[in-house]
């Protein structure tokens, strides 16, 4: 089981989302989308943990405090790592709560014991993976999109798991954004 900590957002919201990764399979040859009920924002990437770890993981997102924002999604953008085709994704804004949220779990994590990615924090929600495209259709796909908002409500620990082939995320604890501003 691989662990994960993610900034969720509400079920409308995962919609837009994923309207967004259907458009990009009609310009694309082929893409594996991510489900509307997968769709999040990593905020930091645990890989396997043990029952103790898992814990201390359950303790830092119910302990992380932060208020409610709301992210301006504004560009599109890829990652290519070869063979396996395109990962197509979603960026916000720079936004300074998601910036000290990440910084948070980030110091906690570390203090905790946790290794985590040491490459930069970079935002994203993933629309689809395996994404083979010509340059002209993605041009199309990129130059279609326009920007939009979507408010951050809560934080999640999710464990992510194959069963029978099948992705599953289970939500194992969660903290709504809910500190005051001070
Ligand atoms: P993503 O954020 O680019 O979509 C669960 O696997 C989530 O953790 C996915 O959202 C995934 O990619 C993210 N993630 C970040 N680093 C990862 C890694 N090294 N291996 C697998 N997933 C990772």
């Amino acid at each position: 089981m691989r662990y994960f900590i993610a900034l969720d957002f509400t079920q409308p919201d995962r919609e837009k989302f994923h309207s967004l990764a259907r458009t990009l399979k009609t310009h694309a040859k082929k893409a594996r989308i991510v489900e509307e009920a997968h769709v999040h924002l990593t905020l930091a990437f645990l890989g396997e943990l043990d029952s103790g770890a898992v814990k201390k993981a359950e303790a830092i997102v119910k302990n992380t405090e932060e208020e409610p924002f709301t992210l301006e999604f504004d560009t599109v953008s890829y990652f290519d790592p070869g063979k396996s085709g395109r990962i197509f994704w979603i960026g916000p804004d720079q936004h300074p709560v998601l910036d000290r949220l990440h910084e948070k779990l980030t110091d906690a994590l570390l203090n905790q014991g946790f290794s985590l990615d040491e490459r930069p924090f970079t935002p994203h929600v993933t629309l689809a993976r395996g994404v083979r495209i010509s340059p002209e259709s993605s041009s199309d796909f990129e130059d279609a999109f326009e920007t939009f908002d979507v408010p951050a409500r809560s934080i999640s620990l999710m464990a992510s798991s194959f069963k029978e082939g099948k992705l599953i995320y289970t939500c194992v604890a969660s903290r709504k954004l809910d500190a005051q501003t001070p």
